[in-house]
């Protein structure tokens, strides 16, 4: 594609920060960012003279690339490691990029895993960061959105009295602690035949070798953790559990995907969307699916070549939103471009950018289908 234009500008994200826009041939992309990084995730900051950046990016007007070419250029410009020059530059322009050029959308569409009740770095009284839900029977795309938005529901009214707000990803923040969450969830659950799914995050959680479960009053051995972590997937049947043990130890996550072969064991800060992570994950068979956040990586070129990765190796990639968010919704369009079987995003507030765009792509198909693989 012929780069005719190319702006950068600050705007603010969901949490009222401030983020980078890019703009080329008169199309967007937005950067997100999180709270609850991986120490190997790539930068994610407004660069101070977001001006100069915008001079360096222009010397790539009038020139015809790939969005490989595209990704390459923005890594020689920035020539540091993990995008340490441009930080959020790179995944805004390297989305509004992919965005201009646009997407070959299959009909294959992903399941929403949505985070319904939450805490840890996101706000909250949970030491588990997400509990999440997944409308694993749901026939369409429309549907499944409907099943998660109505347990969302039923849950502020059956527990309004435990209810103190809504934290950054638009998440129930409750009185109760992870057990009683999950007790309650799952009632709701049952009813609309979804099934749950959690987002320990644990090297938020991770002190001095041990997992402080602070809601619950418990500090973990990693022993202890294991035990604690397949009582709840027993008891609740859990069908998805992200990131269950601390950003650096395949040994643990190894351990739990063996003995729940049958269930989605996800790397999200143990791999932070990088092709040598995961590799080092394959080499120790440490979980069976990965978060995909092109933001983790920079480029969607670097993004696209680790979900191959995962594909080949039988990983099953979950692409998802952040903890900080736009309307952006080029992770939908991915989603679909790459057959994604899961997005995560949650329902409430500015991430419904993410789950309309896919209800709209679903609506213009002739025959679409949802992922019923779970
Ligand atoms: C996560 C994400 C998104 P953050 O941990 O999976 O839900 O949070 O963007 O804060 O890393
Ligand atoms: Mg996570």
């Amino acid at each position: 594609m012929k780069i005719e234009d190319l702006q950068l500008r600050e705007i603010i994200d969901s949490r009222t920060k401030p983020t980078v826009e890019a703009e080329i041939n008169n199309v967007l992309g937005k950067a997100p960012s999180g709270a609850s990084t991986g120490r190997h995730e790539a930068e994610a900051f407004v660069p101070e003279h977001l001006d100069l950046k915008e001079e360096q990016l222009k010397e790539l007007v009038d020139r015809d690339l790939t969005q490989e070419e595209f990704d390459h250029k923005l890594r020689e410009i920035d020539g540091e490691e993990k995008f340490a020059e441009l930080g959020s530059v790179a995944i805004a322009s390297s989305f509004a990029f992919k965005n201009a050029e646009g997407f070959q959308h299959s009909d294959r569409f992903p399941l929403p895993l949505s985070n319904v009740i939450g805490g840890g770095e996101h706000g909250g009284n949970t030491a588990i960061q997400e509990f999440l839900v997944l409308p694993v029977n749901a026939e369409t795309f429309p549907e499944a959105v409907e099943t998660n938005t109505k347990i969302y529901q039923e849950l502020k009214e059956r527990y309004s009295q435990k209810i103190l707000g809504m934290n950054d990803e638009g998440a129930l923040i409750t009185s109760m602690d992870d057990e009683q969450t999950l007790k309650a969830l799952k009632k709701v659950a049952d009813k609309y035949d979804a099934r749950l799914g959690l987002d320990v995050a644990a090297s938020e959680m991770y002190e001095n070798g041990k997992y402080n479960l602070s809601s619950m009053r418990q500090k973990f051995e990693p022993d202890q953790h294991m035990k604690f972590l397949q009582k709840l997937i027993d008891e609740f049947d859990l069908v998805y559990v992200e990131d269950p043990f601390h950003e650096d130890d395949f040994h643990y996550h190894a351990k739990l995907t063996s003995k729940n072969p049958e269930i989605l064991i996800c790397g999200d800060d143990l791999f932070v969307t990088q092709k040598e992570r995961l590799q080092e994950g394959l080499d120790n068979r440490a979980c069976n699916s990965l978060i995909v956040k092109p933001n983790q990586v920079g480029t969607v070129t670097d993004a696209r070549e680790t979900v191959e990765l995962a594909k080949e190796n039988g990983y099953t990639p979950v692409i998802s939103h952040r903890s900080g968010e736009t309307t952006d919704h080029t992770i939908s369009d991915l989603a679909l471009e790459w057959e994604c079987p899961i997005i995560k995003a949650g329902l409430a507030d500015i991430r419904i950018a993410k789950l309309n765009r896919l209800i709209t792509l679903w609506d213009r198909k002739e025959e679409p289908e949802i992922n019923q693989e779970l």
